[in-house]
């Protein structure tokens, strides 16, 4: 008996610790110490910016590379240019760029990136790196047992049940190219997934993705996101797919774990609805019912042994769901969610709206209709009037409003459109005078 007991106890030990921690995203790469200090630079007299300075960033082992600018002294008409001697691309950052990517490029492939600078006449510059970024693949091999797939607790049973997004797998790595779905985003280097909700390019994930220590917004969003390497290191898009967060707010402890993102644009000035025409919209009413079919497209960790350029691409899987265990949490059946799901939106298939993003291990995922996580895509992206979200100010939204009508809600509730705690003539006027507007 004592001997059983022990065992329950370990058991319960487990499950609580599968189900308390979050989906797990997933830290590529390493920071490491690289000195560099161009000294100042100067640049003669004359009508165009000139190239003072070039020098190549080389790393022996390295399948990608990120540059930190310790200082970056750039007056107008100056920039950097950094270019991955591996596929070419380039990114240039004059001061507004610079400051924009708050003193640190986008991700390159390869273990050399040539970095010049040019300045502009009679004028002077320096830039000073002391760490860069670099990953040289792995994990380990032990890391990638297929075995262990379910060690994220998917409640599938098997390991293999996801796909590649785009086309079906048929043994080639180029199957694995993410160039659909592209509402659909990888965070990078703690690699969690993100969805695009609306044309403001507003963006929704898991909290606890954004819980990196030190700096919350160290971290790049990237679409069309190319295979893995067949050992499964990680590759980066082209720099104009890749965009720099500029404000989030998330919450991602006390049972809460939700997150909203404004990217900034991309090197062609292009934020991610601009580009690619592709957003997923959030349900911010609680109409969620066990059965309903889902799908999680996601950017999870992939270990099978002959398909490792799968790891961390765009793939995708379809469940139900279970339940709705609070106002809070959801859960899923017979979906598979590996380390880096984390944030994935749960795309409801009869209306392709997001009830949930991933937030734990076994497919727990939060509610987006949680009022905090409302609260906060109306404060980060305002949609005036559009009280269901689904992008146009309509008569839904007036019903909603009228029906609501005199309801008091200290807490929080959709139709108070102006948030002062009642639902009256001042949220119907904020309907009717955004009538027609579309989000
Ligand atoms: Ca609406
Ligand atoms: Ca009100």
């Amino acid at each position: 008996m004592k001997r059983a007991g022990w065992l329950t106890i370990g058991l319960l030990v487990l499950v609580i610790l599968r189900t308390s921690s979050g989906a797990q995203p997933v830290q590529v790469g390493e920071k490491i110490s690289y000195h560099l200090d161009t000294g100042w630079l100067k640049a003669p007299a004359g009508t165009e910016a000139r190239k003072v300075y070039e020098t190549v960033i080389h790393v022996e082992g390295a399948y990608s590379m990120r540059l930190y600018f310790e200082e970056a002294h750039l007056s107008a008409g100056s920039w950097i240019e950094v270019r991955s001697l591996y596929d070419n691309e380039v990114q240039r950052l004059d001061p507004d760029q610079l400051a924009l990517w708050r003193n640190r490029t986008a991700f390159f492939n390869g273990n050399a990136l040539l970095l010049t600078v040019y300045c502009a006449p009679e004028s002077q510059a320096r830039v000073v790196i002391r760490k860069i970024w670099i990953d040289k693949g792995g994990p380990s091999e032990s890391d990638f047992n297929p075995a262990d797939c379910n060690a994220c607790g998917s409640t599938c049973g098997s390991c293999s049940q996801r796909q590649p997004a785009c086309r079906p797998w048929t043994g080639h790595c180029e199957d694995a190219y993410g160039n659909c779905q592209q509402w659909s985003a990888r965070l990078v280097p703690l690699i969690c997934t993100a969805s695009v909700i609306s044309r403001a390019s507003c963006i929704i994930s898991a909290g606890h993705c954004l819980e990196t220590p030190g700096d919350p917004l160290d971290y790049v969003i990237q679409f069309n996101v190319p295979p893995s390497l067949p050992n499964c290191a990680i590759q980066h898009p082209p720099v104009v797919d890749q965009f720099p967060p500029v404000a989030q707010v998330y919450a991602g402890s006390l049972g809460l774990d939700w997150a909203v993102i404004v990217p900034g644009p991309n090197s062609a000035g292009q934020l991610p609805y601009e580009r690619y025409g592709q957003l997923r919209r959030p349900v911010p009413y609680d109409d969620v019912q066990s059965g309903q079919p889902v799908a999680v497209y996601g950017y999870g960790k992939w270990g099978e042994p002959n398909s490792r350029c799968r790891n961390h691409t765009l793939q995708y899987d379809t469940g139900t769901v279970a339940g709705s265990m609070n106002d809070r949490w959801l859960s899923l059946n017979d979906m598979e969610i590996s380390p880096a799901n984390s944030g994935s939106g749960v795309l409801r298939l009869t209306d392709q709206r997001i009830i949930g993003v991933v937030a734990l291990c076994g497919g727990g995922s939060f509610h987006t209709s949680y009022w905090e996580f409302v609260r906060a895509r109306r404060m980060l992206c305002p949609t005036p009037g559009d009280v269901n979200e689904d992008g146009v100010v309509d008569d839904a939204d007036l019903l909603l409003v009228l029906f609501a009508f005199g309801q008091e809600c200290p807490l929080f509730c959709i139709e108070d459109q102006n948030d002062d705690g009642v639902v009256d003539d001042a949220d119907l006027l904020i309907v009717l005078f955004h009538f027609g507007a579309e989000y």
